[in-house]
């Protein structure tokens, strides 16, 4: 039986791009890496196999995507700026774009907590979220004595990807360069926060009343170790994707325009992809997946600045551990099986292999 096709509930432009990052089917593999700047990005998809070459695409709203294949398996490695909102349109709009399973890694930078090196790499077990809480009176004025709001709301944990998370672990380890000697951390705990500055305890002009947030947040969690931006939602996202909890409401009409102008790497053509199977619920070849498709996420954290100490990365170490990281990373997600009729059609989209590419293509393809 043939199922509805590609969900006609979520926002795209006529020629079925998502609005934001600009990608539409056949563009963004089942394998990703997630991360704030466009020059990590590009650091990393240095390592991509010269063969199909990569596709680059940066949208309107600064979003940069890259796909190829690494050692012969299909990756994308998207650049997402900063913050919630930001990882929220790359998960969704991601999501919408793909069959099967989308696992993501987020590989990003942090500060640490706990007393370690500039240079340290983290693997959160799990994270919670930092919010600033609107509803207190931060400038005073109104204040009650019986004022129960708190400035700073924290939630509960969010786990990674057990798999994936001892997958990056493993693959740390058996890159991590001779030279570098910082440890690597994998059983505590993140803080994705709002702001850079309030809901991380950094004290600017304004009256965040954050002083003794740090010390609030180690005391609730003794095992928090690393503070960023992103991982909470990406991770929280990833948990509550769930088919059968979708809730089923009308169909909206296609953007009628091609808002988002992307621009694409002139080397590469687009994917022909237009229209493809509902990506909750079935395989690339319209079969119903059992169980249903579902986004696994874990993330990698680069220690950049100490809470404790106060130093801060070196520009040099800064390349000698992202070249590392993203080389680790890549070999996690390559090497983590998934079932064939758990991905993505390669038919059309920007990582097939075509007759001419084959005739280039290494004899160790997988
Ligand atoms: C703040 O400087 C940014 O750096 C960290 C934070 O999460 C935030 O996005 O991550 P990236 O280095 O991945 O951007």
């Amino acid at each position: 039986m043939k199922d509805k096709i590609v969900d006609a509930n979520f926002p795209r432009t006529l020629d079925q791009r998502v609005y934001h990052l600009g990608l539409r089917a056949g563009e963004v593999a089942n394998r990703i890496i997630t991360l704030g700047t466009p020059s990590r990005a590009h650091a990393i998809a240095s390592y991509l196999d010269p063969t199909p070459a990569p596709f680059t695409l940066t949208s309107e709203r600064g979003f940069t995507t890259i796909t190829g294949r690494y050692r012969g398996v299909p990756v994308s490695i998207v650049s997402i700026g900063m913050g919630y909102p930001n990882a929220d349109f790359f998960v969704r709009e991601v999501r919408e774009c793909l069959n099967g399973d989308m696992v993501v890694v987020r590989l990003g930078s942090c500060g640490a907590l706990i007393d370690v090196p500039v240079g340290t790499v983290v693997v959160p077990k799990g994270s919670i979220a930092v919010t600033r809480n609107y509803d207190f009176d931060f400038v005073g004025r109104n204040a009650r004595p019986d004022a129960k709001e708190e400035p700073y709301r924290t939630s509960k944990p969010v786990v990674a990807d057990p798999i994936l998370h001892d997958a990056l672990v493993k693959a740390l380890k058996a890159t991590r360069p001779p030279d570098v000697a910082t440890p690597i951390v994998d059983h505590t705990l993140n803080a994705s926060a709002d702001s850079f500055y309030s809901s991380q305890g950094r004290q600017t002009s304004f009256p965040d009343h954050n002083a003794d947030l740090i010390a609030r947040l180690t005391a609730q969690h003794p095992d928090l170790a690393t503070l960023e931006m992103e991982t909470f939602h990406i991770l929280h996202l990833a948990s509550c994707w769930d088919i059968e909890a979708q809730d089923d409401s009308a169909d909206a009409p296609p953007i009628p325009h091609a808002a988002t102008s992307p621009s694409i790497s002139p080397t590469h053509a687009p994917s022909t992809q237009t229209q493809i199977p509902d990506v909750a619920t079935s395989s690339a070849s319209h079969a119903r997946l059992r169980p249903p498709p579902r986004i696994r996420a874990a993330a990698a954290q680069m220690v950049f600045a100490s809470r404790t100490s106060q130093d801060f990365i070196t520009p040099e170490q800064v390349s000698t551990i992202e070249a590392w990281t993203g080389r680790a990373v890549l070999d996690a997600l390559v090497g983590l099986p998934i079932d064939r009729e758990r991905l993505h059609d390669e038919r059309g989209s920007v990582w097939e292999i075509t007759g001419a590419d084959a005739q280039e293509a290494q004899p160790a393809r997988r």
